[in-house]
């Protein structure tokens, strides 16, 4: 039996949704115009988050504090950020680094061909892990916003990749001498704003994390617009992730395919995907924050901005509640059990290769005729989850 509260769909903090500042505090300017809304300031965004059950909150170091703040200037930021969360009991689960905004990035920060730029990229983001440990953050987030190119004449790429292992690896010591309690999630793109961005996927990052000097250290950070504009599967990049225990967090919001990065509500498009999302996060046991990585519309004021955070926690819940159902739907599970063939004689064979145990299976007869008989009623499973998520069953 559900509680009133799972029910209702309102959010607890054992929920651990967790917003970027960036998010709410967006302004509603876009390539095309101008600022639509006045952004709520940091500390006003912990106050509106919490009375809506949110957990927790995200930032970039100049989020908080401004690129040129004197150290005096900082602390005082940071006392009052932290006065804050301690005041609306909210926590900071996510930090990251900014080196996409300042016009010294406009070629990249940890790949740029300038060892000044790179330089000033490690201290940058040794500040920022500093402020993030500071503040209580487990997770550091790298997302190479600038990392990439518009005119591959400029670096090879294979000079791309080993310079942004040396700066993970020297960013990994950085932490392991501080004695950080942190963890680091690196975080895919395809495009934008660079024509194209090394690492475009998850995938790319699963296979890196393994060349570097700790990969226990390292973990993805997945968006659904990401894997979205490279036209990919979110679920399955997810399930990877999943399944090489590397998914360290997650940045959930909604994008059409094909487009440009949208930063749509969570769930605001892709029903069918993020209910398989859900399913996977609650199924698998994933224990990390639920983080929103989207932006209110441009046509909303300031209030909406609170409609936005509240619809992404809600078309959650609601999608975890679908879940259940979908698990207690007696016809759903003969469904799946009808189109599984288990054979644990079978299957114990082709666990462990020896040499005799490849023989025996060369030499087994199996009629592909017959096998290919069984069909799985798929067609079926598919109606009865889009009846379950419209509501009908
Ligand atoms: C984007 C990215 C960013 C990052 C953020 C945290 O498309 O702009 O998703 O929002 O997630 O910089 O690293
Ligand atoms: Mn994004
Ligand atoms: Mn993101």
């Amino acid at each position: 039996m559900s509680t009133k509260s799972q029910r209702d769909y309102v959010p607890t903090s054992a929920d651990r949704f967790t917003f970027g500042l960036w998010t709410v505090g967006n302004s509603g300017a876009d390539p095309f115009g101008t600022r639509t809304r006045v952004p709520p300031t940091p500390v006003e965004i912990v106050r509106r988050l919490a009375p809506l059950g949110a957990y927790g909150v995200s930032v970039h170091d100049n989020d908080l504090v401004p690129i040129d703040a004197t150290v005096a200037e900082r602390d005082r930021v940071v006392r009052e950020f932290q006065t804050a969360l301690r005041d609306h009991g909210m926590v900071v689960a996510m930090a990251t680094t900014n080196l996409f905004t300042d016009p010294v990035f406009a070629d990249g920060a940890f790949t740029s061909n300038d060892a000044q730029v790179r330089a000033y990229a490690l201290q940058k983001t040794m500040r920022g892990i500093d402020l993030g440990a500071e503040l209580g953050a487990k997770i550091f987030v790298f997302w190479g916003g600038r990392e990439g190119t518009e005119c591959d004449a400029s670096k090879d790429a294979r000079d791309a990749v080993r310079r942004f292992r040396e700066a993970v690896n020297f960013l990994c010591e950085y932490v392991r001498h501080q004695r950080y309690e942190m963890r680091f999630a690196l975080e895919a793109k395809p495009n934008e704003p660079r024509g194209d961005l090394y690492f475009p996927t998850t995938g790319a990052y699963l296979g890196f994390i393994q060349t570097l000097d700790h990969p226990e250290m390292v973990g993805v950070n997945p968006e659904v617009a990401h894997e979205h504009m490279a036209g990919l599967n979110f679920y399955h990049a997810v399930g990877q992730a999943l399944e090489a225990g590397k998914l360290f967090h997650i940045d959930l919001n909604d994008q059409l395919f094909g487009r440009y990065d949208q930063d749509l509500r969570f769930g605001s498009v892709s029903l069918k995907s993020m209910f398989y999302l859900v399913k996977l996060l609650e199924e698998s046991g994933y224990d990390g924050p639920r983080h929103f990585d989207a932006h209110p519309y441009r046509s909303e004021a300031e209030e909406g901005v609170w409609d936005f955070a509240r619809g992404c926690m809600r078309t959650y819940l609601i999608l975890r509640e679908k879940v259940r159902a979908f698990q207690a739907d007696t016809e759903i599970q003969m469904v799946l059990r009808e189109a599984t063939r288990d054979d644990p004689g079978l299957e114990a064979l082709g666990r462990r290769f020896t040499p005799e145990v490849a023989e025996r299976l060369k030499r087994l007869p199996l009629d592909r005729i017959e096998i290919a008989k069984r069909r799985p009623h798929y067609e079926r499973l598919d109606q009865l989850v889009v009846e379950l998520l419209l509501g009908v069953r």
